[in-house]
């Protein structure tokens, strides 16, 4: 069937996101709605799942299938979604709180599987839901209601634990910088296994505006340098002190869970009924 084509309005819901004026998240969802228009991705297609924050909203806001779920649940939902229905393009969208603390644990078991799906974590380094308590990438020099006196422990590096996770796909964009988004949703979505975008996303509210000057004044593209299929180029990018790089930081070609999968339900066809009876016998159970 010939590929039909749509424009960023016609993945636009009829509910009106209730983010702050000026909250960085705006960014982020016109960059999907652009992506998705320029992948001409059907609707139907396409299911978009989070957790709980503010960022959570957002499949809310887009005219796809959507799930907002629990608080840290965003991947085990879309895994979930995409294992029921591996033709749907899923993407999981979290926070940096909903990613990273109470929904930590389920970063490593996405990347070691690769499951075919993408991670967008909007990063606004604080809860922004529950009214600015700091959040595992909340750095020293920011204060937060419940830090008053400053941090008294290290932020998270969310790029850094992605490699070592063994994540397939690794990028970072700025949701003040639209059309870079959209060129990392794409590559993103497009890339065969777990791609993680971490999406620096202010959140004007309960941190500032002056986060938008903040991550422009340190942000550099990644040049023809680096080259992110070498894993020791991305390390890195990741240990990066002073400067944010922006672009594709890693990308490396392996086999997705759902080629394993096939490919060890092949094997249990060959073996056959044999191997079972055997199994029954080995375990003493009446066939
Ligand atoms: C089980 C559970 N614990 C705590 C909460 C309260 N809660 C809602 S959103 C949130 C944190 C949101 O922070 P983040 O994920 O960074 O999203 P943001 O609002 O900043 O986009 C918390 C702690 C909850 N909804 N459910
Ligand atoms: S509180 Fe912060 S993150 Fe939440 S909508 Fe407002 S600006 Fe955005
Ligand atoms: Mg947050």
């Amino acid at each position: 069937m010939e590929a039909r084509n749509y424009s960023p309005k016609d993945f636009r819901s009829d509910i009106k996101p209730v983010w702050c004026p000026g909250c960085g998240d705006f960014g982020v969802l016109n960059a999907l709605y652009q992506a998705l228009a320029k992948l001409k991705l059907p609707h139907e297609d396409v299911a978009v799942v989070s957790g709980i924050g503010c960022s959570s909203r957002l499949p809310g806001y887009v005219k796809t299938y959507g799930f907002n779920s629990i608080h840290g649940r965003a991947l085990p939902v879309a895994q979930g979604v995409k294992l029921a229905r591996p033709e749907t393009t899923v993407i999981a969208v979290a926070g940096d709180g909903d990613g990273l603390s109470i929904g930590a644990g389920h970063f490593p078991h996405m990347a070691r599987r690769n499951i075919d799906l993408t991670y967008i974590m909007l990063d606004n380094s604080i809860y922004g839901m529950t009214k600015g308590q700091m959040s595992p990438t909340t750095v020293d020099e920011q204060p937060t209601k419940t830090t008053p006196y400053g941090m008294v422990e290290d932020p998270i590096n969310p790029v850094k634990l992605a490699l070592a996770y063994g994540t397939s796909f690794i990028a970072r964009s700025f949701s003040g910088n639209i059309k870079h988004t959209v060129e990392m949703i794409i590559q993103a979505i497009q890339h065969p296994g777990f791609s993680f975008v971490h999406l620096l996303s202010p959140c004007v509210t309960f941190v500032g505006r002056d986060q938008f000057d903040l991550i422009r004044s340190l942000s550099v593209d990644l040049g023809e340098d680096h080259d992110p299929t070498s894993v020791e180029h991305a390390w890195r990018v990741a240990e990066e002190v002073g400067r944010i790089s922006m672009g594709i930081i890693y990308k490396a070609d392996k086999p997705t869970f759902e080629q394993r999968y096939e490919h060890a339900k092949q094997l249990a066809h060959q073996a056959g009924d044999g191997e079972f009876q055997n199994l029954l016998k080995k375990y003493r159970v009446a066939a």
